[in-house]
């Protein structure tokens, strides 16, 4: 019998949080649909004012491929990864895929996602590596990713080189091995908690290179606030692993 699903990977759900997202969404459910007709989709609407999720509503009811997860309200991008990723767990996928609804992962890049699945365990869509790139952003937005990143790599020390990145595959079962559901980071940090829990737990993290393009509609819903998320969670972090590790070479001797 033939495999369901991606060939050498299964069933993937890929998992689209929305927030504010109606004039995105239909295009982007479009082309994934088109790019990968073998992957399924959970739209997770935090009960979106602008009618997101009655649009989703309507999307699923002429795909039976596309679902939709309604979440009670606006309660992070994290959060509503993380129930989608339980939902994905409970319907019996093997791989579930993140990627945003403006616009800024492309579809058409999902195979090469996938294909690096077959031989790991995460795959993280990567702009900082060689071939991948970033289109129409802002100095200042170029800057921040670079130094989030680079401020990344060396207090957690660890060689990715972007571990902010929104575009992902991951094996069901890792998520099982990093405990995704105790995971409460938000924003930025959410993709740097996962690679981080990932790399500690000896999994196979690869990049591979995408071009993320700038949303052209809608809201960016970054804030300060994510960002300041992000700098002291991490210093918490590397803080924490730098004293394990200091202990254990004092216990050593
Ligand atoms: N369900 C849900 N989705 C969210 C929430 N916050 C953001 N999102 C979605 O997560 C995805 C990424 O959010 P963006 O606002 O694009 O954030 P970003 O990509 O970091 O920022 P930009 O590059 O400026 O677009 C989009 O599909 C948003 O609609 C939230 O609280 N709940
Ligand atoms: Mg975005």
């Amino acid at each position: 019998m033939a495999e369901a699903g991606y060939p050498g990977v299964g069933r993937v759900l890929v998992v689209i949080p929305t927030y504010n997202e109606a004039d995105n969404l239909g295009v982007i459910v479009d082309r994934l649909r088109r790019a990968v007709p073998s992957v399924d989709v959970l739209v997770a609407d935090d009960n979106s004012p602008d009618g997101t999720g009655a649009l989703a509503d309507r999307l699923a009811a002429e795909d039976t491929r596309i679902h939709v997860l309604h979440r009670a309200g606006k309660q992070g991008l994290g959060a509503a990864y993380v129930a989608g990723f339980e939902w994905a767990r409970e319907h019996g996928y093997d791989a579930v895929v993140e990627m945003d609804a403006d616009g800024s992962h492309a579809p058409e890049e999902l195979p090469r996602l996938l294909d690096a699945l077959r031989e790991a365990d995460a795959v993280l869509g990567s702009r900082w590596v060689e071939g991948g790139t970033v289109k129409n952003w802002p100095a200042h937005r170029l800057l921040l990713s670079r130094g989030g990143n680079l401020y990344t790599r060396l207090v957690l020390g660890i060689p990715l080189r972007d571990a902010t990145g929104g575009y992902r595959a991951y094996r069901l079962a890792v998520l099982d091995k990093i405990d995704v559901s105790s995971v409460s980071s938000q924003g930025y940090c959410f993709q740097v908690d996962l690679a981080w829990r990932a790399v500690r737990e000896g999994l196979r993290v690869v990049e591979v290179p995408i071009t993320f393009v700038e949303r052209e509609r809608g809201a960016s819903k970054m804030s300060p606030a994510i960002i300041g998320e992000a700098l002291v969670r991490v210093a918490g972090w590397g803080l924490r692993a730098r004293t394990a590790s200091l202990r254990r070479v004092m216990l050593d001797r």
